[in-house]
């Protein structure tokens, strides 16, 4: 078997932990599996569709992508992990990474599916990254929650796009005033016309001062910059030049705006000071088809960058993601070491000590009723957000900001949300519009995942990709 004159499988190849990055694909396509490992491992690293009169020993040795592992799952189609000397990589260059590993190779003719389900970095690689900078820890010192460890609570001002700034402003206001930390920018609001960037921004920041005053709280502003880079730029230095370091937190729409100008700008970000807020809008784009990326491979990347909180899904919303496999990008977010899953297309991949964690975002079709199905799947190390479900309740914006509170306030007091309901009727009457969760079917959910670990990764060898837990 080979590609274009060389073969690629090597399957005593034990991959080194420092040094090599790792790449869980599935693939399906004309050619047999194995035709196909060959292709995707030559076009991605040193080779081409015909034997090279320019490749010589040093090259082929030192430069070459390795199949060290090959599973057949049906006909023609199969998982393939492929081990990438760093040698391969230009160090500091994440675009050139890309281009390699999830490049070409997604437009072979011959294939029919092709998903990266993991990528494992090595230790080596994560050296030139400096990680949030504020992170998981840094973010409860800005809310003031490092005591209590309770979750954050947060909310998107709807509709989405129209209001004007002083509209938008008093809805944040009645917000913050009913209990919420945190109010941010819709993905798709940065600077309309009716409602300019700055505009939004002083009058957002006169509102939490306001409502600073009768809360006693430190209250926050998730403000979209998202733009071509020179604006980005423009609106950090701004925000610095106001000295807005500890209400601001700079929001990026992480997958449109591109991976090079979400590093430069986090490198300023960081220099100044500011916490980020990360929103992943466009990323199913290329995830939930035949031919795609995991997001936990963003995901990833994201922290290695700096990110400090970061949109992952609910598992019980309005967005795509099981519990299981949301569960899986919470452990992204939060831990260091992440165990090999199988069955969720997860590889083993470690941390380097001073990537700091990510505050992982729960957020799309939340309510207060939602709340307790959401931490038993997230944990109190999370940050809770409900836009339609804080604006649409029954009693408008502030008592829409009070139920979810409550309901995480009856998290902290050990009280399930129905029982809490009966004393607080902003929450009564959330749950009473929208309904309950049960975080028995997140519980369940989990449990059965940690009790069939060995069977679900059986049958996903078998049966391929679509056994996947992935909706
Ligand atoms: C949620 C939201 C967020 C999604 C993004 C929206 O609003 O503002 O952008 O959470 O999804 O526009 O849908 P609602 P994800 O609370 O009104 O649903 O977090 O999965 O990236
Ligand atoms: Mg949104």
């Amino acid at each position: 078997m080979a590609y274009g004159g060389y073969s690629y499988l090597d399957f005593r190849y034990e991959p080194d932990r420092e040094n090599d990055f790792v790449v869980l694909f599935w693939a399906k396509s004309d050619a047999s599996i194995e035709q196909t490992a060959e292709a995707i491992a030559a076009e991605s690293s040193v080779g081409s569709w015909t034997k090279l009169s320019t490749m010589n020993d040093f090259v082929w040795k030192h430069y070459r992508a390795r199949v060290f592992w090959l599973h057949k799952a049906g006909k023609n189609a199969g998982f393939i992990k492929i081990a990438y000397p760093i040698e391969h990589f230009d160090a500091k260059n994440i675009l050139q990474f890309q281009a390699s590993v999830l490049g070409n190779i997604f437009g072979l003719k011959e294939l029919r599916e092709l998903y990266v389900c993991d990528i494992s970095f090595p230790k080596k690689y994560q050296k030139q990254f400096s990680g949030p900078k504020l992170g998981l820890p840094g973010m409860r010192r800005l809310v003031g929650t490092e005591r209590d460890g309770r979750p954050h609570v947060g909310t998107i001002i709807k509709p989405k796009v129209g209001l004007t700034p002083k509209e938008w402003a008093h809805a944040a206001y009645e917000a913050y005033s009913g209990g919420l930390d945190l109010v941010k920018d819709d993905e798709n609001l940065v600077d309309q016309e009716f409602c300019r960037w700055k505009d939004r921004l002083h009058e957002v920041v006169k509102a939490m001062e306001n409502a600073g005053k009768e809360t006693g709280q430190n209250h926050l502003y998730s403000s979209n910059i998202t733009d071509r880079y020179s604006r980005m730029v423009e609106r950090v230095d701004y925000l610095k030049a106001c000295g807005l370091q500890r209400h601001v937190v700079v929001m990026l729409d992480t997958y449109v705006m591109g991976t090079s100008a979400l590093q430069e700008i986090l490198e300023l970000t960081k220099k100044y000071g500011f916490a980020t807020h990360g929103h992943r809008a466009g990323f199913a784009a290329a995830n939930r088809g035949n031919f795609g990326v995991n997001f936990q491979v963003y995901e990833k990347l994201y922290r290695l960058l700096g990110i400090d909180q970061m949109h992952i899904g609910t598992g019980v919303g309005k967005m795509e993601g099981s519990p299981v496999t949301i569960k899986r990008l919470h452990d992204v977010a939060e831990l260091r070491k992440l165990p090999e899953k199988f069955y969720l297309g997860a590889l083993h991949m470690e941390f380097a000590e001073h990537i700091k964690p990510m505050l992982g975002i729960a957020s799309g079709g939340v309510d207060a009723g939602k709340v307790d199905a959401l931490i038993a799947l997230h944990g109190l190390n999370t940050n809770l957000q409900a836009g339609a479900g804080v604006h649409g309740h029954p009693g408008g914006t502030r008592k829409g900001a009070m139920s979810l509170r409550q309901a995480v306030d009856a998290v902290m007091h050990g009280i399930p949300a129905r029982e809490y309901a009966k004393t607080h009727p902003e929450l009564a009457q959330a749950i009473a519009k929208w309904g309950y969760s049960n975080p028995l079917d997140v519980e369940n959910a989990l449990e059965h995942e940690k009790k069939n670990a060995k069977k679900l990764a059986a049958l996903v060898l078998k049966k391929g990709r679509a056994a996947m837990d992935s909706e």
